[in-house]
């Protein structure tokens, strides 16, 4: 063989490779258009029941991928490169979206069971007419807690720096939860943008860290229920789960005030199949699947269809489905643009960076 020969072999082999990386590459993404379509949801965050049926009925394959922060999802599809036809955020982060062109309008003529959906989860300030977003869950950031390990209730964010708490607190791994609480702690709102207050509520982060035992994700839920700390700054439904799993736990919202969210299904700008997008969507709209989903996974839901199969004990539950006069005293994160989001995240970090 020449040397010419050589090189030309070396060179075909060298492309192929990384054809058949970059083909490897997108598969991992997901790749959506056909018969398949791509799903990017929270972790835990549906059951998983529900997507064998869903292809079953349909004859859609679900390509499903999960994330554990509204800024890992975003980052993931702001870069581009991935074909996902699904997308779960909260409220915020579809502003967000919504501003940075990333979403398709949303066909409500392909949407009948959008009819179950309460009307006070539709039309909300984020998304006027729901053209982007359709109502999947919604609830509150609070304390689950364990009343044998702890000092009589806990009511209060600022119980969280009670001495006897020492090592004893896990907390959910999101920069706006955790910067919101330590604003909230000191009386400010958890939108606020002033840099002074912002720095002044992460000192006071700070000075939490001998109590905080770690920062986990979807894992926090295992502990919890495990015993392994006494308490947990979680969203609602992980508390609800960590409660039916041990029921000696209790969950409440502290008293000057929290976040309230909405997990909305939303249509990025990248899909490929927007009749399975659509059927998708319908498909967890149905009140009998919308009731399996919110049993398995314990947020809550806004499907009046659903909360007829849950029964009474669920949708009576204040701590779940607190009533709208508790949830006009929360807050609904806002998009607070790009640099103060970047400034939440920034000091998020060196929180955590302190507390290892
Ligand atoms: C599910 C997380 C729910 C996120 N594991 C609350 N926005």
């Amino acid at each position: 063989m020449n040397s010419l020969t050589k090189v030309f072999i070396l060179v075909f082999a060298v492309s192929f490779g990384l054809l058949f990386w970059i083909g490897r590459l997108n598969a991992s993404e997901g790749y959506s258009g056909g018969n398949t379509i791509t799903v990017y949801n929270w972790g835990d965050y549906i059951e998983p029941k529900l997507i064998k049926k869903f292809e079953k009925e349909t004859g859609y394959k679900v390509i499903y991928q999960t994330f554990d922060s509204n800024e890992a999802m975003l980052t993931k599809i702001e870069q581009g490169g991935t074909t996902f036809d699904i997308a779960v955020p909260s409220e915020y982060a579809i502003s967000k979206m919504k501003e940075e062109n990333l979403l398709l309008p949303i066909d409500h003529s392909k949407l009948p069971n959008l009819k179950y959906i309460d009307k006070r989860f539709l039309d909300l300030p984020f998304d006027p007419k729901n053209k982007y977003s359709i109502p999947y869950f919604w609830g509150t950031v609070g304390i689950v807690y364990n009343p044998d390990k702890v000092d009589g209730k806990i009511t209060s964010w600022n119980d969280l720096w009670d001495k006897n708490l020492r090592n004893d607190i896990l907390l959910v791994d999101g920069a706006r939860e955790v910067m919101g609480f330590g604003l909230n702690s000191l009386g400010y709102s958890l939108n606020d943008v002033d840099k002074k207050h912002l720095r002044e509520a992460k000192e006071k982060l700070d000075t939490l860290t001998p109590n905080v035992k770690a920062i986990v994700g979807d894992e926090i839920k295992m502990l919890m229920a495990n015993e392994e700390a006494a308490v947990g700054v979680v969203w609602s439904g992980d508390a609800s789960e960590i409660m039916y799993e041990n029921e000696k736990l209790d969950y409440v919202v502290p008293k000057e005030g929290s976040n309230l969210w909405f997990d909305n299904i939303v249509i990025p700008k990248t899909a490929k199949n927007l009749e399975g997008a659509h059927a998708f969507i319908n498909f967890m709209l149905d009140p009998k699947n919308a009731a399996e989903n919110t049993d398995y996974v314990g947020y809550s839901t806004p499907n009046v269809g659903a909360l007829k199969y849950l029964g009474k004990e669920v949708s009576e539950d204040e701590r779940f489905y607190p009533s709208p006069e508790l949830t006009e005293k929360l807050e609904v994160y806002r998009n607070l643009g790009k640099r103060n989001l970047a400034y939440y995240n920034e000091l998020f970090l060196e929180f955590k960076m302190h507390s290892k």
